[in-house]
């Protein structure tokens, strides 16, 4: 395991302090990340130098705010190897890129008949606005089912060929699980889907910022992603679209700067990205977000892939130790992202959080957003420990001794 992250904490203000009296164990960077020096001093200094508005005035402050806009949308086609920067839409994150997708594409064309895939481990954001937009339209939604008592055998791939119909006219799942950790096989999805000619959307929120993402080789026709959970601002967050599909759909929010002609009776669209950023855009968010792919990449997102699922698999070993524990996702030795749920048998989940956080822990207990999955494994809902290019062994072993800790204290140990 590599040393040189535990050099980086000095780079992340928010880490320096203590909770509880004991020093800050973040371990919720699924729900969102920290951000370094460097994210937070271009945000600073956007608003302290440049801030204007963009693509609307000739001065030099609105020309400097649309030079960072439009570099961070260059950027950002680098930091996944999009073709084109005008295939690059700013949204607010995730949620919204997914929502963009459904409303602007699905609502347009999909019909009674066609069928949406899904996956049953689909974080809400990335299943809710598929069934939205399957109720408006009369096309339905499958699952394609996860595999094993404790979801361990990830996506049935047997199954998903089966599903794979003509009928099918979009795949929508994750890269990267939020509650199992589990890293789907996104090329060979994405092949599959093609062959049968159906489009597919990945949710990239776990996956963009810890490893390497190139949409053109992953083959996928949508990639969605947040900012706030790769080092970057919140309320920032990026859909990207083949070319030839955006220019092609419809505008999901109509309103200034995503228009060509305006008239009294009807309006005629700028191309993409500008038809779907309707209204004054989160430039310095944008601005913050284009520092935090130079900062990953300073680093080197697969060595923080790598750093992080070390630290995973070392935490699911140790936690397997622990009486009456049930641990989800991929088994030891098996590949995993960095992040792992589990249950106690007498412990629910919100304790164990409280109670951690009393060590200076920060976990997250709950459903993850992840509903049907945790009714499927039959749970209420897990504890999750998800980490990140700061953490260290050492946050590994608070996190055990918290453990350790919270079941001799509910007599569990
Ligand atoms: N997709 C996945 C796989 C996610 O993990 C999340 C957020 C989202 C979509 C939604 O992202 P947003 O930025 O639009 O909110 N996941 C979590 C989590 O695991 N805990 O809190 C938020």
């Amino acid at each position: 395991m590599s040393s040189d992250f535990s050099n980086l904490r000095v780079d992340f203000p928010v880490l320096d302090q203590h909770v509880g009296g004991h020093p800050l164990v973040y371990l919720d960077n699924a729900a969102t990340t920290h951000k370094p020096r460097a994210v937070i001093d271009a945000v600073a200094r956007f608003y302290e130098r440049d801030n204007s508005n963009v693509h609307r005035g000739l001065h030099a402050l609105s020309m400097r705010a649309t030079d960072g806009y439009e570099a961070a949308r260059a950027r950002t086609a680098r930091f996944i190897n999009a073709a084109d920067s005008a295939e690059i839409v700013f949204t607010s994150g995730t949620t919204a890129s997914v929502n963009l997708v459904a409303q602007g594409w699905a609502r347009d064309n999909l019909k009674s008949g066609d069928v949406v895939l899904c996956t049953e481990m689909e974080h809400h954001s990335n299943m809710v606005p598929w069934q939205i937009v399957c109720q408006q339209t009369g096309a339905t939604l499958k699952y394609i089912p996860v595999l094993g008592e404790d979801a361990e055998g990830g996506l049935d791939m047997e199954a998903l060929d089966q599903l794979l119909t003509e009928q099918v006219k979009l795949v929508a799942f994750t890269h990267i699980s939020n509650t199992l950790g589990t890293i789907n096989p996104a090329a060979e999805i994405c092949a599959k889907a093609r062959a049968v000619g159906a489009l597919t959307m990945v949710d990239g929120a776990q996956s963009a910022g810890h490893e390497d993402v190139d949409v053109q080789a992953m083959g996928c026709d949508f990639y969605a992603f947040s900012g706030h959970k790769m080092a970057a601002p919140t309320g920032i967050g990026v859909l990207y679209g083949r070319r030839e599909l955006l220019d092609h759909m419809s505008p999901w929010q109509g309103g200034g700067g995503m228009i060509s002609v305006v008239r009294y009776d009807a309006s005629e669209w700028k191309p993409a990205p500008e038809r779907f950023e309707a209204g004054t855009p989160n430039v310095a968010d944008a601005v913050g977000m284009h520092a935090a792919m130079d900062y990953l990449d300073s680093v080197g997102r697969p060595k923080i892939g790598q750093h992080e699922a070390e630290l995973a698999a070392l935490a699911y070993d140790r936690l397997s130790e622990l009486p009456g524990i049930r641990l989800l996702g991929p088994r030891s030795g098996e590949p995993r992202a960095g992040l792992v749920s589990f249950a106690f048998a007498d412990v629910h989940a919100h304790d164990v959080v409280t109670f951690a956080d009393q060590d200076g822990v920060a976990l997250r207990g709950g459903h993850h957003c992840n509903q049907p999955l945790m009714h499927k494994l039959g749970l209420p809902s897990t504890t999750r420990a998800s980490f990140y290019l700061y953490n260290t062994p050492e946050d590994v072993d608070a996190l055990v001794t918290s453990m350790r800790r919270i079941l001799n204290f509910f007599g569990a140990g």
